[in-house]
């Protein structure tokens, strides 16, 4: 609820007329769904993260710049960053600093839950946005996917089991995330995605999401079908998470 009136106030403050004259609007973005796709990257989406609510602070200090082009240049597929304040102690800001420096599919990460922020995401130069399965109810799960796509996004749609995959990819996300977090507990664990994985169909790019710290976990999983790897504690435990994801 608390959350709904943030949007409300930025609303207010930014409108969407206000928004739409963001040049961004008028670039063409880069696709998510086939820089993760390429042959010759990794996969890996790299997330700057520098707070979890199960972790607390995990990096105050790696500044956005140096950390997001050393991702992209030790061969990371794509950027993700979160713009979350509360959980996450991201902005809105962290994303457009990305976006200057680098030429590369980038994901908003944040709690998507009004079309006003699809706008938002676009108009701060996002590709691709998030739809949390869990967090959503599926009309507006759709809607906001139908306006993220009106406005050439790409939409990753985040699920945990195999309800909210049989219930939410009929709203025709371009790939479909498995989140390995338990939303309760917090912990991780691939097996998810690899209980999950022969469920989703075909036609969608699959990407495992949260707990990978090892490259066997990445061939065990791309053994199961699975091209698209999104990683941030591993990488942002350390005081330079570009040289870890380059090792
Ligand atoms: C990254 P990890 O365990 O590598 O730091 O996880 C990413 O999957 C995680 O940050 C995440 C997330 C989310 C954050 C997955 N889904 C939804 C915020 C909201």
């Amino acid at each position: 609820a608390n959350r709904r009136k943030e949007v409300e106030e930025r609303k207010a403050l930014y409108p969407v007329a206000l928004l739409e004259k963001s040049i961004f609007f008028e670039t063409k973005p880069v696709s998510l769904r086939k820089y993760v796709l390429r042959e010759d990257k990794s996969g890996i989406i790299a997330e700057y993260k520098r707070k979890s609510p199960s972790k607390g602070m995990i990096n105050k200090f790696a500044p956005v710049e140096r950390t997001t082009i050393g991702y992209m240049q030790a061969g990371a597929s794509a950027l993700s960053v979160l713009t979350d304040t509360k959980y996450f102690a991201g902005k809105n800001e962290d994303l457009q600093t990305a976006r200057k420096f680098n030429f590369c599919p980038i994901l908003r990460k944040d709690f998507m839950l009004d079309e006003y922020q699809v706008f938002e995401a676009k108009s701060i130069g996002a590709d691709a946005i998030l739809i949390i399965a869990a967090a959503l109810d599926l009309p507006t799960a759709k809607q906001l996917t139908d306006r993220a796509h009106a406005l050439n996004m790409e939409v990753l749609l985040e699920v945990h089991n195999r309800e909210e995959l049989e219930r939410y990819h009929e709203i025709g996300p371009d790939l479909i995330g498995v989140n390995n977090r338990n939303l309760k507990t917090f912990e991780t664990t691939i097996q998810t995605s690899l209980e999950l994985a022969e469920q989703i169909p075909q036609t969608f790019v699959k990407v495992s999401e949260s707990g990978i710290s090892d490259p066997q976990t990445i061939l065990r999983l791309r053994e199961y079908g699975y091209r698209g790897f999104l990683i941030g504690e591993t990488f942002m435990r350390s005081s330079r998470p570009e040289q870890a994801c380059a090792d």
